[in-house]
């Protein structure tokens, strides 16, 4: 991994004194390593000081950035799990007790680096009520991966999964999902285990998650993205 003193002298001439700014705010040092988090948080320096173009721009020249890349991922499952939850803990950094149902389709969107890549996330969070089943069809198109969530104290939501498989499966194909259970703040009530779920539907794994704690939220996105950059030949 990239150290910072490799680096320095080429990021001033880019930074000026902001660098110091930087480098002093983010507590770091000379020998310390430049992973994926102190690359995002040097991205968002770089946005604000130079705007978005010209921050993968210099990234870039750096060497620091392998490249950008667009992912759309989705996040389905039944009603009330905390899909639009999980996707405000990840895109905000927020999380609001009241439920409000979503009504179709809302999206979120983040930039992060990942394995030295910028990768440009939006994320479609789908209405679980079975009223918006007609229209969620056309809200698949293009993901390459996404989450498919149920919530440890609902148990009916995780008797539905194998449903909301099928619904991505019709859909999308072949893409790599992860399993989600959410809420994870509250016990686990329900009366299955998650992990024969990942063996005989296809996950490419299972994360327990809270978006109360924050417990696994950006993990779990970290790890679909990963893979997702694996299967393209990236990393
Ligand atoms: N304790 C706890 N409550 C949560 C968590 N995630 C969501 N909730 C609550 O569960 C309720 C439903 O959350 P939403 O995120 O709106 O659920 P949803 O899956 O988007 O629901 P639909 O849009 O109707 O499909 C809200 O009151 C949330 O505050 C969590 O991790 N812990
Ligand atoms: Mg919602």
């Amino acid at each position: 991994m990239p150290k910072l003193a490799e680096y320095k002298e080429l990021l001033r001439s880019y930074f000026g004194e902001q660098l110091d700014d930087w480098i002093n705010e983010m507590g770091i040092r000379d020998d310390t390593e430049l992973d994926d988090f102190i690359l995002t948080s040097l991205y968002e320096k770089a946005l604000k000081a130079f705007g978005l173009d010209r921050a993968v721009e210099i990234l870039g020249e750096v060497n620091l950035l392998k490249g950008t890349i667009p992912i759309k991922l989705f996040v389905c499952g039944n009603p009330r799990v905390g899909k639009t939850s999980f996707c405000r803990r990840f895109a905000l950094g927020s999380f609001d007790k009241s439920y409000k149902t979503t009504i179709g389709v809302d999206f979120y969107s983040k930039h992060q680096i990942i394995e030295r890549y910028l990768v440009r996330l939006v994320i479609w969070d789908l209405a679980g009520q079975e009223r918006f089943g007609l229209m969620r069809p056309n809200f698949y198109k293009g993901s390459s991966g996404g989450f498919v969530a149920f919530s440890l104290v609902d148990d009916k939501s995780f008797r539905d999964v194998p449903g909301w498989v099928k619904e991505v499966r019709d859909n999308l194909g072949e893409v790599p999902m992860l399993l989600i259970g959410t809420k994870s703040d509250l016990g686990v009530k329900i009366s299955g285990d998650p992990m024969k779920y990942v063996r005989e539907l296809g996950f490419m794994g299972y994360l327990n998650t809270s978006a109360l704690t924050g417990e696994n939220i950006n993990e779990a996105v970290r790890r679909l993205v990963k893979i997702i950059l694996q299967k393209e030949g990236l990393i």
